[in-house]
């Protein structure tokens, strides 16, 4: 049984959002053909959804900027503009997203005080997000993963997906990175690889 994980496809982080990925915008065409395929049994999508006071705004830590790193609650954080704050129309999911197929959404990042790039754990693994369990109760074996951004949420929900046992495959050509460092999309794809993750180019167009 195959699933699709749609990753943080929300206005916040197209080209007009508070958190841009670069070409955002052109992974949709790639998600609603993924999602439209029919290879996928189970659809779910992860949504960013942070409350207004999140400790990875930097707006929330005065004197520091976007991009420095800080220790918060013991974890290193990257800050972060304000983005996906719940209940704004910057954490929708994207209009042009075909989210007939969505069995499910799963948000993350509810916690002020820890982080959450992956869909299934916060930072620091110290909660779940009911994914893995959800998955598994649905006969889910094979998991594909696209969406935004590639070095951050596609990468840790991929990560966290092969350790949970899932056989993985994140779709590239359907997923944009925000590059805070140049190359930091080569290396996730790295990184990704290293850990038994197959990184493949389908669902494009023609
Ligand atoms: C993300 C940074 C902060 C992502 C979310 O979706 O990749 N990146 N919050
Ligand atoms: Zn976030």
């Amino acid at each position: 049984m195959r699933a699709l994980i749609l990753v943080d496809l929300q206005n916040d982080f197209l080209p007009t959002g508070a958190l841009p990925v670069p070409d955002g915008d052109a992974v949709l065409a790639v998600a609603n053909r993924a999602i439209g395929s029919g290879d996928f049994a189970c659809v779910v999508a992860t949504q960013d959804w942070h409350p207004r006071e999140h400790g990875s705004f930097a707006a929330n830590h005065p004197g520091r900027r976007v991009g420095e790193v800080i220790l918060l609650d013991g974890l290193e954080q990257v800050l972060w503009p304000v983005h996906c704050v719940q209940d704004t129309a910057g954490a929708e999911l994207a209009p042009g997203l075909d989210v007939h197929g969505l069995e499910r959404v799963f948000r993350k990042g509810t916690d002020p005080r820890i982080d959450s790039y992956s869909g299934f754990f916060d930072n620091g693994h110290r909660k779940s997000t009911g994914l893995g369990d959800y998955l598994r109760e649905r006969g889910v074996t094979h998991v594909a993963v696209l969406g935004l951004a590639l070095d951050y949420c596609v990468k840790f929900t991929a990560l966290d997906a092969r350790q949970l046992g899932f056989e993985v495959e994140v779709i590239a050509n359907g997923c944009r990175a925000v590059n805070v460092q140049p190359g930091d999309d080569e290396r996730a794809i790295v990184a990704l690889r290293e850990d038994g993750v197959a990184v493949v180019n389908r669902y494009s167009a023609g």
